[in-house]
């Protein structure tokens, strides 16, 4: 009888019972709001991430915690905002590891669960101390903070150098003709975006013009190291057979893998195969690009009848750009998308355009399918997972991260956050959402321009303004003047989480 209530109680609460399903984070880059069919798009089809998000749970508001790649990747794997440690915005191809040896992270805290860990993808969270050591051991880097594999790009493909690192060393790397990489060029011959622009395949608008590698100017100087070089065209493909061979490895274990694709990142070069596929020009390809691994990662599972076993969460790393620095047809060919959906902002920004991005979990007979206005945001995802997986959160980490599991589940009744601060690149610049109120504190004017509108249209009309979302989503009409006591009360609790050490209780 006894056993039989206690039977019946992990029944009831299974999210107390460490049901230790495998966990997928896919993060794409620069994803926006609108950009999926799901979030209401028609340009680009996007059937694989629409059945997930059929199959699955969508959130309407779903956020990335920072409007940049680096800050955002560092407080998902940390579960501390990025702009509690200087030095955490977008990540030089030389910086140093970010997150050092000894911080627990979302993989630690798993592995300590029994998990297998992995990220396969782009990394730009920095590697080695006081930098990376491309012709020797690449590390501290992942598997110093939890991973047991990683297979990376180190930081974007729009920075030096296009080479893969596998665990400690940068794969098929010849010592004859070892790796080089700075931010001057090594000599006044090295061929560059500017000396040599005639001869790129896409053009540059601003940055971008350092060394050339595939016909394409990046940022930052790099020689040697050809044997280990690939084509940006092959890295969709790259990752996923990386990570379905990984998968099927652990198939009898929990595993973990932070799935991190470069899509929809500049420089924009999907597959040949997917060149042309839509009307948005690469732009468009690269999520049609996306959503085939989306799609491959799902056939794997259901080749190897995970998908009763496995929780996905889809997310993306910041919001949407056009022109981040090629000509690459972007701007030109939107039309009528709307890659922010109906939000103001996008990338760099901490108008909900920035950091509001399309946030799908799926748990095949898990998770009833439906869609969830509750707020939830990638630096809860640490705090979370360590729930479902029964791992206790020691005092000292994951300061920010809330777990909102039972939302991110769709339980009946479960709640996400009540309060949600968002930042851009440094922390110069914050947002905070309570309910339907949305603060803006602009401290660096001008930094969040709105960047996915044809329109240019500058954020920075005085240090403070007051939206209310429900009935003003594109923040456009600052209420602040008529609604004091409410300003005063958000500036309060933003100044509360900016300057206390912590959030998580
Ligand atoms: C900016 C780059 C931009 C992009 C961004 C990082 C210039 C002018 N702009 O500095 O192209 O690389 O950094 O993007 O160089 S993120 O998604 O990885 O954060
Ligand atoms: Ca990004």
């Amino acid at each position: 009888m006894k056993h039989a209530a206690f039977v019946l109680l992990l029944a009831l609460c299974p999210v107390f019972a460490a049901e230790k399903p495998n966990i997928i984070v896919i993060m794409a880059d620069d994803l926006g709001y609108g950009d999926l069919g799901c979030y209401g798009a028609k340009a680009a089809p996007t059937p694989n991430i629409d059945r997930l998000a059929a199959e699955g749970l969508r959130f309407t508001s779903g956020y990335s915690s920072a409007a940049t790649c680096t800050p955002t990747r560092f407080s998902l794997l940390t579960g501390t905002y990025a702009f509690r440690q200087k030095g955490t915005g977008v990540a030089p191809p030389n910086g140093p590891a970010l997150i050092k040896p000894g911080t627990e992270t979302m993989a630690s805290l798993l592995k300590k669960a029994g998990y297998a860990t992995a990220v396969i993808g782009k990394w730009h969270l920095g590697l080695g101390d006081p930098k990376p050591d491309w012709n020797g051991e690449l590390k501290p880097g992942p598997l110093e903070i939890g991973f047991d594999h990683c297979f990376l790009l180190p930081t974007t493909n729009d920075r030096v150098p296009q080479v893969h690192v596998d665990d400690h060393r940068v794969r098929n790397l010849d010592p004859k003709d070892p790796l080089w990489v700075d931010d001057k060029a090594p000599d006044e011959n090295h061929p560059t975006g500017i000396t040599h622009r005639g001869t790129l395949r896409m053009d540059w608008t601003h940055g971008h013009n350092n060394t050339i590698h595939n016909g394409i100017g990046r940022i930052g100087f790099y020689t040697g190291g050809n044997a280990a070089r690939f084509r940006d065209e092959d890295l969709g493909d790259t990752w996923i057979k990386e990570s379905n061979q990984w998968i099927e490895a652990r198939k009898d274990a929990p595993f973990f893998l932070f799935f991190s694709s470069h899509d929809i990142h500049v420089p924009r070069m999907p597959h040949e195969r997917f060149q042309g596929k839509t009307t948005l020009g690469f732009r468009g390809d690269a999520i049609v690009e996306f959503d085939w691994s989306v799609g491959e990662i799902m056939k794997t599972l259901e080749r190897l009848k995970l998908a009763e076993n496995t929780l996905i969460v889809l997310c993306s790393d910041n919001g949407p750009v056009l022109d981040d620095g090629y000509v690459d047809g972007a701007v030109e060919k939107l039309g009528v998308h709307t890659p922010a959906g109906p939000f103001s902002g996008g990338k760099y920004s901490v108008l909900e355009g920035g950091t509001r991005t399309p946030f799908i979990t799926w748990w095949k007979g898990r998770i009833r399918p439906g869609v969830s206005d509750e707020v939830v945001c990638t630096v809860d995802l640490a705090a979370s997972f360590a729930a479902l997986a029964g791992v206790a959160l020691p005092d000292d980490a994951c300061l920010d991260s809330q777990d909102v599991l039972p939302a991110l589940l769709g339980e009946s009744g479960a709640k996400g956050r009540d309060v949600l601060l968002q930042q851009d690149n440094n922390g110069n610049n914050f947002g905070l959402r309570m309910g339907g109120w949305k603060l803006v504190r602009m401290k660096n004017k001008g930094a969040s321009k709105a960047v996915v509108t044809k329109k240019k249209r500058t954020d920075a009309g005085g240090t403070y303004q007051l939206y209310h979302l429900p009935d003003d989503a594109a923040e456009s009409k600052d209420v602040g003047a008529e609604q004091p006591e409410r300003l005063e009360a958000m500036i309060a609790k933003m100044d509360e989480i900016i300057t206390s050490a912590r959030t998580r209780k």
